[in-house]
């Protein structure tokens, strides 16, 4: 053989692995120390010989010298776990090549070599999931963020961007179907019964683009012309028996490549697009060049095994992936801390998108939901960090809610100041720009700044402070004047005491309490720590509705008559602003009740206020089902909890359950009416359908909680009419937190008619673990031994654990065994999927704002993780940042 090789352990390899920093210590990256690369990569080639147990890569990389680098001889390849089996420059062996940690560093004398490295690596022993991994049978790559380098050696940076020729071989009936990103050129049949395929991507891209598929697949194929007239082949590739829960996938693609044309003007570039569903992945889907490889979950979707939300998230994901093509893929990344530049924007436009296949309102009502839900604990926590982070440990814990959904938030506040139309210049000229570039948040801003007009100097605060700023309301009047005073604060954050106050956009409207009318709406911007704003023509005080459509991230303190409350939510014409009202009804109701603020008389007069808004909600003629569906949703624990500065999660259990099972009687007869009125209407996908769906499941939640018997006896009739998945899970989730007999059955029918079905088998281990039932913490240790859970894959850790990990009355039970259960498990999947057992730390990270003897037993917790010896980098950065 005449490429030089060496063993791993050579005793310079020893020695250097000795120097290594200790695993205790990982190395901290930030942002300040961003250099370009001393080596470019315009042209790369890459050879797989395909097999589950070994696989071997040959890399051929074209190297340049950088003229904006260093100018170093020395070209660095990032590894992970990989062995040099072969290094060659310029076609001749070399041995002077050695390895820093995990790094190939290979020394180069001229300005351009090629330079050639075969590695080897086993995707069937690939537990982590990233680079090249096993999954049912076949193989698939996952490169986001640094996955790359477990497959071969390279500077795995976004900022390098090559061109990328594939060929891969592999065994005909092991691995019928063989794709890579861009175009398959050339294919062919051995003698000895293996095939190849050889594909080019005629786009640059960074190697977290990378991607390879191989293995038994079936398509759902069509075709799509774009607005240049150039025919794209697209394909959903799916496991044999799969295909036909793939309509709503292609159909979403479909509809995501018009509506990018015509919202964004983005066409599609390459000839052909493909979908891969994979059922071992540890997030939603990925965004690789010409062949997105999708989570089953995000793709396969029909009326008998997916929930209206499920339709809607596949629509959603599959929307999002391919929006990356243009913010992402075309336009993409200088370095990691600037991840909010591709994923903040196309969050911002998958929202956009699924708005405009249904309900603007809704839509936006969800997506708050989700920010508060998520993202709003995160800033208020000890792992709270900018949209764009200044340092990280591990990258993979920087796609967080703050990254992807307060990015979000953040462009579409500028967004909000421009107007549409003037935004929408200011993204023409951000993808003028920077097409076929690795750029910065601040190239965004810029391009936004430029284009619309906008001063967006202050507002670049956003992407680097974190925290949720405060925004306190006081509305006085005198005469015929109303006057606003606000005033902002931005919490401190670990490392960032100090905060500046930042250009908050609030849409308001005050309205006439005796017409129900306003005047029009006006935006006004708070960028200094306080301001008044003053409105003429009210000859008695107004109502005011503040942040409409949610105009910025932030939280408003705002203490108000809940007669204001009741006539917003009755009366507000923007509905975000209508169902905030009825959220802070309730918020402020349940804050004071799980405070002990209330006596007798007082919770009966909160209760009134409620119970009239809630049934006005429920009868209004005049609202669509899917509105008054999310108009019913009480605020979630969570959330409450986050209203307190420390939270006794057991009482706000109470309360919260307490409050639902009075409106559930008080308002029976209006539930049972509703109930029934949706059980009438027949399945169908359209609005209408969908609301009466929506509000069927909300209904019997109520009744149930204020009649266990009724409540149960309705579900379990629901349960055994039902058509579809809505229905049915709708019923389960009720039943399951009954203690009724009711439940038993209706479980074990859903278990066996949907066996073999992974995806529905986990709502069977997550409606479970998600359960009010009061052996659910019994309940969800007995699941993790039943047969059909597995540590090995991502949905169904989740399906038991993540639904465990955010049900309250799991989690936070007074024994602290709901702290143990994640405890133990975070240690036991670190060493099988460290990026899916981090995912699992903040929940006990949120300790300081847990009453204190919940919190110690948190902190243990979290004590008990940090003493493991071999923690990955992943765990380790969590829990120490949530310990500090
Ligand atoms: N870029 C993807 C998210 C993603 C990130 C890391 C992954 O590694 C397992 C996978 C996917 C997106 O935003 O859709
Ligand atoms: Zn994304």
């Amino acid at each position: 053989m005449d490429i030089a090789s060496r063993p791993a352990d050579s005793d310079e390899n020893t020695q250097i692995a000795d120097a290594a920093p200790p695993p205790q210590a990982p190395p901290v990256i930030r942002r300040e120390d961003y250099l370009p690369p001393a080596w470019l990569v315009p042209e790369i080639a890459l050879d797989f010989t395909l097999g589950l147990e070994a696989t071997r890569v040959v890399s051929k990389l074209h190297v340049a010298r950088n003229p904006d680098g260093n100018g170093a001889s020395t070209l660095r390849l990032n590894g992970d776990q990989i062995t040099p089996l072969a290094v060659r420059v310029d076609g001749a062996a070399v041995s002077d090549w050695r390895l820093d940690g995990a790094d190939l560093l290979v020394e180069l004398s001229g300005d351009a070599h090629i330079v050639e490295v075969e590695t080897q690596v086993t995707p069937a022993a690939n537990s982590q999931l990233m680079g090249l991994y096993a999954s049912n049978g076949m193989l698939c790559t996952q490169c986001e963020a640094e996955g790359f380098r477990r497959i071969t050696f390279f500077p795995d940076r976004p900022d390098v961007l090559s061109t990328y020729s594939v060929r891969m071989t592999g065994d005909k009936a092991t691995f019928p179907i063989l794709l890579a990103n861009g175009n398959c050129t050339a294919q062919g049949e051995n003698a000895d019964g293996s095939h190849w395929a050889e594909w080019h991507d005629p786009w640059p891209k960074p190697s977290y683009l990378f991607a390879l598929v191989a293995g038994e697949l079936v398509s759902n194929h069509s075709t799509f012309t774009t607005m240049s007239g150039r025919k794209v082949d697209l394909n959903i590739w799916v496991r044999p028996g799969d295909e036909d829960r793939t309509q709503h996938a292609m159909d979403s693609l479909i509809a995501s490549m018009k509506w990018d044309e015509e919202t964004f003007g983005r066409e599609y570039d390459l000839d052909l697009f493909n979908v891969v569903a994979v059922s071992d992945f540890n997030m939603g889907a990925m965004e690789n060049k010409g062949l997105n490889v999708f989570n089953t979950r995000y793709v396969l979707a029909d009326p008998e095994t997916a929930t209206d939300g499920d339709f809607d998230a596949v629509e959603g994901v599959i929307g999002h992936e391919y929006f990356h093509n243009w913010s992402g893929n075309r336009v993409t990344c200088r370095d990691w801390f600037q991840l909010s530049l591709k994923e903040g924007f196309t969050v911002l436009r998958d929202q956009l998108f699924s708005a405009d296949m249904g309900s603007e309102a809704v839509k936006r009502i969800e997506d708050v939901r989700i920010l508060r839900a998520a993202q709003f604990p995160e800033d208020s926590g000890p792992l709270a960090h900018p949209i764009r982070p200044d340092s990280y440990h591990e990258i993979n814990n920087f796609y967080t809610a703050t990254v992807y959904n307060k990015g979000a938030e953040v462009i579409r506040m500028m967004r909000t100041m421009a107007g549409a139309e003037q935004f929408r210049k200011g993204t023409d000229l951000y993808f003028d720009r920077h097409d076929g570039e690795a750029a910065t948040c601040e190239d965004f801003v810029k391009a936004i700044e430029d284009g619309t007009g906008l001063d967006l100097k202050q507002f670049r605060l956003w992407y680097s402070q974190a925290g949720t700023p405060q925004v306190s309301v006081s509305l006085t009047h005198e005469g015929s004047t109303a006057t606003l005073k606000l005033t902002q604060k931005v919490p401190a954050t670990p490392g960032q005491p100090d905060k500046q106050p930042m250009p908050i956009p609030l849409r308001v409207a005050l309205f006439d309490r005796d017409s129900g009318a306003h005047a029009g709406e006006k935006l006004i911007v708070l960028d200094k720590p306080s301001d008044t704003f003053t409105f003429d023509g009210f000859a008695k005080p107004p109502v005011l509705s503040i942040n409409r459509g949610f105009s910025a991230p932030v939280s408003i303190d705002f203490d108000r008559e809940a007669e204001d409350l009741v006539f917003l939510a009755a009366n507000d014409d923007d509905p975000f602003a209508r169902y905030e009202a009825m959220q802070n009804l309730v918020v402020q109701h349940l804050v004071m009740a799980v405070s002990g603020g209330l006596n007798d008389e007082t919770r009966a007069a909160g209760r009134a206020a409620i119970g009239r808004a809630f049934s006005a909600i429920l009868t209004d003629p005049a609202l669509d089902d899917l509105m008054r569906g999310e108009l019913m949703i009480l605020p979630a624990e969570g959330y409450l909890a986050e209203q307190m500065l420390i939270a006794d999660p057991g009482a706000i259990h109470t309360e919260r359950e307490a409050l639902k099972a009075w409106l559930g009687r008080e308002c029976a007869d209006d539930l049972i009416a509703l109930h029934d009125r949706a059980l009438a209407v027949p399945y169908s996908r359209d609005a209408a359908a969908r609301g009466a769906r929506k509000i069927k499941n909300q209904a019997l939640g109520y009744i149930a909680a204020g009649n266990n018997e009724e409540g149960a006896r309705r579900a379990l009739d629901q349960y055994r009419a039902a058509d579809n998945m809505t229905d049915r899970q709708g019923a389960v989730l009720v039943l399951a937190s009954l203690d009724v007999p009711e439940r038993e059955e209706a479980l074990a029918d859903f278990r066996s008619r949907y066996e073999g079905n992974a995806l529905v088998i986990d709502k069977w281990f997550s409606l479970q673990a998600g359960s009010f039932h009061p052996e659910v913490l019994a309940n969800i240790r007995k699941l993790a031994e039943h047969p059909d859970f597995t540590m090995t894959n991502p949905n169904r850790v989740r399906a038991l654990y993540m639904a465990a990990a955010v049900n309250p009355k799991a989690f936070h039970d007074a024994s602290g065994d709901g702290y143990r259960l994640i405890g133990d498990l975070i240690r036991r999947l670190d060493p099988i999927n460290p990026q899916t057992a981090a995912r699992f730390v903040p929940s006990l990270g949120r300790w300081r704002r847990i009453e204190p003897v919940r919190a110690a037993m948190m902190r243990e917790e979290l004590e008990r993780i940090a003493a493991e010896p071999s923690l990955s980098r992943d765990v380790r950065e969590q829990v120490s940042k949530s310990l500090g």
